[in-house]
């Protein structure tokens, strides 16, 4: 996160830290008692599921303490639409923790899922939301190690779709956030949310995916638009959906 500032412990609840392989990283957001969602293009190689571990109610990076459990994972799955070959698309990946004595996760103060939002929510453009994770601090820099959040503000879509921002690589699958520059997702947070709050409830509204480089002016983060993959989500982790309208 850049232009952000260290945050408090356990005030993300549902932050999840998930480590593949030897050295690879990403941000993940706790969406129920078995399943984490993260970004498709962190499992873009498909590693095994024995090579992956994700880490909940985690504060400084790689560290262990009495707050946080670490978990296997049981499967991944990808939307039926994503492909490697363009992986910035459906990027959304949903993760089944493996059991522990029964039961994934026993909610603490330090861990416990965000609300999915329903798929008919929208925050208008503007709206400052809030991003989270242990990824670089500059474009050219390092990882933090406590974990950082910062305000964004929502991108309207028109402006993010201009040839001078993204242009057609942005889709309506993507939501856009960050004005001008300086606050912004950078390596290392794909995955973790873009959390938006209405009544003091936090909602997962985006997912970390992709941007150019990090922090530079008319160039926003883009994350996945959680809101369209709601029956998707639904359906593979059987919640009842909610009746439609
Ligand atoms: C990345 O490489 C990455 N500024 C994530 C987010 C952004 C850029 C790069 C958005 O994982």
């Amino acid at each position: 996160i850049m232009g952000g500032t260290s945050s408090l412990e356990g005030s993300h609840p549902w932050m999840a830290a998930i480590y593949i392989g030897q050295s690879d990283f990403c941000g993940g957001t706790l969406i129920s008692s078995c399943w984490v969602v993260s970004a498709a293009h962190c499992f873009f190689s498909n590693p095994l599921k024995s090579q992956i571990r994700v880490v909940l109610g985690q504060h400084s990076f790689n560290t262990t303490s009495p707050n946080t459990r670490t978990f296997g994972v049981e499967d991944y799955i990808f939307p039926r639409h994503f492909s490697v070959f363009n992986p910035t698309l459906h990027d959304i990946v949903l993760i089944k923790l493996k059991k522990q004595d029964g039961r994934c996760v026993k909610k603490t103060p330090f861990i416990r899922p965000i609300c999915l939002p329903d798929k008919s929510m929208t925050f208008p453009d503007y709206y400052c939301c809030t991003i989270s994770g242990w990824g670089h601090t500059q474009e050219k820099g390092m990882g933090y190690s406590t974990l950082q959040e910062a305000g964004v503000r929502l991108t309207p879509h028109d402006n993010c779709k201009k040839p001078e921002v993204y242009g057609n690589h942005v889709t309506s699958d993507m939501i856009c956030a960050g004005i001008n520059g300086c606050v912004d997702a950078c390596q290392g947070d794909s995955g973790g949310p873009l959390a938006c709050g209405r009544n003091d409830v936090s909602f997962l509204y985006g997912i970390v995916s992709w941007g150019e480089g990090c922090g530079r002016s008319n160039k926003p983060g883009v994350y996945t638009k959680v809101v369209n993959y709601i029956d998707w989500i639904d359906s593979v982790i059987k919640r009842k959906p909610k009746p439609s309208p």
